[in-house]
Protein backbone atom coordinates (compact mmCIF):
# COMPACT_ATOMS: atom_id res chain seq x y z
CA UNK A 1 0.00 0.00 0.00
CA UNK A 2 2.68 2.21 1.14
CA UNK A 3 4.11 1.58 -2.74
CA UNK A 4 1.31 2.46 -4.33
CA UNK A 5 1.11 5.84 -2.00
CA UNK A 6 4.98 6.81 -2.94
CA UNK A 7 4.08 5.64 -7.11
CA UNK A 8 1.28 8.13 -7.25
CA UNK A 9 2.67 10.75 -5.54
CA UNK A 10 5.71 10.59 -8.41
CA UNK A 11 3.19 9.97 -10.90
CA UNK A 12 1.24 13.43 -9.40
CA UNK A 13 4.31 15.47 -8.80
CA UNK A 14 4.50 17.48 -12.58
CA UNK A 15 1.17 18.27 -11.91
CA UNK A 16 1.60 19.59 -8.28
CA UNK A 17 4.54 21.97 -10.35
CA UNK A 18 2.23 22.79 -12.82
CA UNK A 19 0.17 24.49 -10.48
CA UNK A 20 2.98 26.56 -8.96
CA UNK A 21 4.69 29.32 -10.31
CA UNK A 22 6.74 26.85 -12.43
CA UNK A 23 6.03 28.99 -15.53
CA UNK A 24 8.44 31.56 -16.98
CA UNK A 25 7.06 34.55 -18.35
CA UNK A 26 8.07 33.53 -21.99
CA UNK A 27 5.71 30.13 -21.76
CA UNK A 28 2.87 32.77 -20.27
CA UNK A 29 3.38 34.82 -23.08
CA UNK A 30 1.77 32.65 -25.33
CA UNK A 31 2.45 34.73 -29.13
CA UNK A 32 5.40 36.30 -27.71
CA UNK A 33 4.58 40.14 -28.10
CA UNK A 34 6.15 40.72 -24.79
CA UNK A 35 2.64 41.13 -22.27
CA UNK A 36 0.12 38.04 -20.97
CA UNK A 37 -2.95 39.22 -21.39
CA UNK A 38 -6.05 37.73 -19.13
CA UNK A 39 -6.82 35.05 -21.84
CA UNK A 40 -2.75 33.27 -22.16
CA UNK A 41 -3.25 34.12 -18.21
CA UNK A 42 -5.98 31.88 -18.02
CA UNK A 43 -3.88 28.81 -18.89
CA UNK A 44 -2.02 29.35 -15.80
CA UNK A 45 -3.97 29.28 -12.41
CA UNK A 46 -1.59 31.51 -10.32
CA UNK A 47 -1.67 33.63 -13.43
CA UNK A 48 -4.95 34.15 -13.60
CA UNK A 49 -5.51 34.55 -10.12
CA UNK A 50 -2.78 37.28 -9.70
CA UNK A 51 -3.87 39.21 -12.72
CA UNK A 52 -5.89 42.13 -11.44
CA UNK A 53 -3.38 42.88 -8.23
CA UNK A 54 -0.24 42.66 -10.36
CA UNK A 55 -1.51 44.35 -13.36
CA UNK A 56 -0.26 47.69 -11.67
CA UNK A 57 -0.97 49.98 -14.33
CA UNK A 58 -4.25 49.03 -15.26
CA UNK A 59 -4.13 47.95 -18.85
CA UNK A 60 -5.21 44.53 -19.15
CA UNK A 61 -1.56 43.13 -19.80
CA UNK A 62 1.48 41.55 -17.63
CA UNK A 63 4.59 43.16 -18.48
CA UNK A 64 7.35 41.34 -17.21
CA UNK A 65 7.66 43.18 -14.39
CA UNK A 66 4.18 42.39 -13.33
CA UNK A 67 4.52 38.86 -13.96
CA UNK A 68 7.47 38.78 -12.04
CA UNK A 69 5.46 40.69 -9.22
CA UNK A 70 2.96 37.63 -9.29
CA UNK A 71 5.95 34.88 -9.15
CA UNK A 72 7.16 36.78 -6.27
CA UNK A 73 3.30 37.17 -4.27
CA UNK A 74 2.06 33.78 -4.48
CA UNK A 75 1.15 32.82 -1.07
CA UNK A 76 2.97 29.06 -0.93
CA UNK A 77 5.94 30.95 -1.33
CA UNK A 78 4.95 33.69 1.69
CA UNK A 79 4.40 30.84 4.03
CA1 LIG B 1 1.13 37.88 -25.25
CA1 LIG C 1 0.09 46.09 -16.95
Amino acid sequence: MKKVMIIAGFLLAPWVAAAGRSVSFHEADANKDGAVTRKEAASFAFVARGFDDADANHNGLLELHEFLYIQSSEPAQRE
